[in-house]
This record gives structure tokens, sequence and C-alpha cells, in this order.
């Protein structure tokens, strides 16, 4: 056993497969902690989190807000990628440079040397908050990688198949991990269990994620 595999064994791997094209990248943005929630609290002062509504009515349980040249949206006319909040008529905020950078070197690292990001989904879980089995399709090229980062409280992410009733399996997503995933399994099946009560340092009682897309 070498030096790797003592500070593998504490931490676990630096670097995890979890199917074709999705690779999970632990601790990848702990040297960006406090800038990353900084742009959060940025991107929230000027389009604030909300709870929007699915297209058959239901309140999502997570809190969301965008940034970048487009947001993703949902209300009863479907699911869609707006340029402008339409809680304000105005643009998204700017993304802020330390998220595209982030997302553009892990994406990197993952294999995929050209993404720039164009989108970011910034969600705000509570505990009790979950999101069920969905798959990321309202972009317009699916050729582009998904590149997610996880603050805060820790959640479960269920990563199933190709279809909704393909068996899952569960990562624990902690602070500072984050997510490449394209190739064949980007339009994998894939949801976050209720999140559990809990206290982090940085974030008290909440989970962030920051999903950067290709949208446009
Ligand atoms: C979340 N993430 O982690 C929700 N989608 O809160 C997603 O729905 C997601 O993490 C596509 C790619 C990566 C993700
Ligand atoms: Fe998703």
């Amino acid at each position: 056993m070498d030096l790797f595999d003592l500070a593998g064994a504490a931490s676990g791997p630096a670097r995890e497969d979890m199917g074709p094209g999705a690779v999970l990248l632990r601790g990848r943005a702990l040297a960006s902690e406090r800038e990353l929630l900084a742009g959060i609290a940025a991107v929230a002062a000027e389009a604030p989190f909300r709870h929007m509504r699915t297209p058959g009515g239901f309140e999502m349980s997570v809190a969301m807000t965008s940034c970048g040249e487009a947001g993703w949206v949902t209300d009863r006319r479907g699911y869609r990628y707006e340029r402008c909040d339409p809680a304000s008529g105005a643009p998204w905020p700017p993304m802020p440079e330390v998220f595209a950078a982030l997302a553009q070197a892990s994406a990197a690292e993952a294999g995929f040397p050209d993404f720039a990001p164009d989108a970011c989904l910034i969600n705000r879980y509570a505990p009790g908050a979950r999101m069920s089995l969905h798959q990321d399709k309202d972009e317009q090229d699916f050729s582009r990688p998904i590149v997610s980062v996880s603050l805060g409280l820790p959640c479960t992410f269920q990563f199933g198949g190709a279809a909704r009733s393909d068996p899952v399996r569960k990562y624990e997503l902690r602070h500072g991990d984050v997510v490449v995933w394209g190739g064949p399994s980007r339009l994998y099946y894939h949801g976050v269990l209720r999140l559990k009560d809990g206290e982090h340092p940085l974030t008290g009682g909440l989970r962030y994620n920051l999903t950067f897309r290709g949208a446009l």
C-alpha cells in the first residue's frame, strides 16, 4: 500500500466512475467553496429563489433560480429555457466567473475539453425537499455534458438508466463533490431523495446544487 492508497482509504477515491460518460470528482469544488457560495448569494439577490410549478400543477419542493444566458423554468405551459426571468422580466444574472471556470475545468478532467455552459440552474434544498426521477432533456444538443456541483448538506443521489424503470444506484453527494456526465449516460434518469435534517458550517440547514448546461 502506498501513500495514495492510504489517502484513498481515508477519504474515498478522488474519482469514481458512475457509468458510461459519468464521473464523480470528489471534493473538486472545495477549493472555491466560499466564492461559489458568494456567487449563489449574488445571483439570488437579483433573481430570488422560487418554488415553481410543474406542468401538472404541483409546486416543486426544491427552490430554484438561474444565471447565465438562459434559465430553466417550469409552469403550466411546460419545461423550457428562457432568456429572461419570468419573475422580473429582466435577463438572468450573468454567470459568475468562478462558476464557469469550475464547470469548464471539471468537464475537461472528465473528458469534455470544450464545454462552455450557457446556463446554470441553482437548486436549493431544505430538509424534506426532493427531486423525483427525471431526465434532463430540455437542452438543444445532448452531445454536451452536464456538470453538477453539490454544496452544503449531503444528499442521496439516485442514478438509473435510459428507462425510468431501470434499476438505480445510490451515491452520497457531499459538500464540494462535482459530477460530470455526458455521452451515453447524458439522458439517464436520476433524482434526489428527501433531504435529511442537518447542519453544515457554511450553509446551515441547506443543500445547494449547481447544474451547468449547454442549453441554447
Ligand atoms: C441535484 N441534480 O443534485 C439535482 N441533473 O440536486 C440533477 O438533477 C442533475 O446533478 C443532471 C445532471 C446532474 C445533476
Ligand atoms: Fe437533472
